[in-house]
């Protein structure tokens, strides 16, 4: 396996450390042929810890700032029904943010360190919430196409081959699954509505599409972490080979919804018996991960203000938490 080869003992070390090094990386190499998990205290590469942290802060970076495009329509739904369903789906992303946090915390980065490099614009977070939530349709196409698309990726990340990741994504999916449900529901409705509002569930679909599609990363021969990923058991499949998943269960979808995607090259190729696309605006893409999305700037600013705000809440939960515990000090 790739795994066994990329970590050398490091020579500097004293024999004793090489040989607890070399115990590490057969402990490590066992668990990872296995198809096992690994726990925080084991022992771990320095790269396979800072791959993890890398993909499991995105992650969690992607649950907070995706909780904004959503959160800007609650005070706009257009039933209290539909106030109160999308208020419990923003909540549940900031909670997923949460678990996600705490994973990547057992990895040795504080929380602290992690909100510091996504407030001054340092951190990845998924490129889909940096475009605009123009119609109350959005919430429909965000719900059924984005959450879809991240159940897509996520569902195998239950397999993870970090423990603290992977038990994280089991509960994180649950949720995503009843995500996509409302947001289809939105759209069926629409679309079974006035010509005006299944134009408007059109309209977002349109808009959505290509982005969702992007979420799941570049083309794999423009992917540089996907090899070593799939080779430590983290992710188990190629971007292309979930993007290509994806088309196939949206082109079933979309006919129940009656609309359409907005992609004439979409095909079944019986050959390799995978999902075709049409070609996508890769230099789009490269250009939200630069920071130039449609919204970069401004979902990053509403971050650090309400990090900002919140500061207050922070300090009465540690103000909280040290009366608590000088009162059991001192009984
Ligand atoms: N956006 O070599 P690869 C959600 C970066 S959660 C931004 O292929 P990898 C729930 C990548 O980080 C959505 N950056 O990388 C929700 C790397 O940069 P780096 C988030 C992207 O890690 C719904 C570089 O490009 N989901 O939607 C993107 O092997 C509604 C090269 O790429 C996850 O994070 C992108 N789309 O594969 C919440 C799932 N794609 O770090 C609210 C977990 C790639 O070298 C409302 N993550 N990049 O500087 C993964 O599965 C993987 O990390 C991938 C990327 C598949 C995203």
């Amino acid at each position: 396996m790739a795994s066994q080869n990329l970590q050398s003992v490091p020579a500097e070390l004293s024999p004793e450390e090489q040989e607890r090094e070399a115990a590490g990386q057969a402990y490590f190499d066992r668990i990872i042929s296995e198809d096992s998990r690994i726990e925080p205290r084991d022992w771990m590469p320095a790269a396979y810890r800072k791959t993890l942290l890398r993909q499991i802060s995105q992650h969690a970076h992607s649950e907070i700032i995706g909780m904004q495009p959503e959160a800007n329509w609650i005070t706009r739904a257009p039933s209290l029904k539909r106030k109160s369903i999308l208020m419990a789906k923003v909540q549940d992303e900031a909670g997923h943010g949460l678990y996600l946090y705490s994973a990547a915390e057992t990895l040795g980065q504080s929380r602290d360190q992690m909100m510091e490099d996504l407030i001054a614009g340092k951190a990845r977070y998924s490129s889909i919430f940096n475009y605009p939530t123009i119609s109350w349709a959005d919430m429909g196409a965000i719900g059924w196409l984005v959450d879809g698309a991240a159940i897509c990726n996520q569902v195998p990340l239950c397999r993870a081959s970090y423990g603290p990741y992977g038990r994280a994504m089991v509960r994180i999916c649950k949720e995503e699954s009843f995500h996509q449900r409302q947001g289809f529901e939105i759209l069926l409705e629409l679309s079974n509505g006035t010509a005006a509002q299944k134009q408007m569930a059109q309209d977002a679909v349109n808009r959505w599409y290509a982005p969702s599609l992007m979420m799941f990363g570049p083309p794999d021969d423009d992917s540089p972490n996907s090899k070593q990923s799939m080779a430590w058991n983290i992710k188990r499949f190629s971007n292309d080979e979930l993007r290509s998943r994806f088309v196939g269960m949206m082109v079933e979808q979309v006919r129940v919804l009656g609309l359409t995607l907005p992609d004439k090259d979409i095909r079944f190729n019986e050959e390799t018996k995978k999902w075709e696309h049409g070609p996508l605006d890769w230099n789009e893409f490269k250009e939200v991960l630069a920071g130039r999305g449609p919204c970069n700037s401004q979902r990053v600013e509403r971050r650090r203000e309400a990090h900002e705000n919140g500061a207050w809440v922070r300090e009465a939960a540690v103000a909280y938490a040290r009366k608590q515990a000088q009162k059991e000090n001192a009984a």
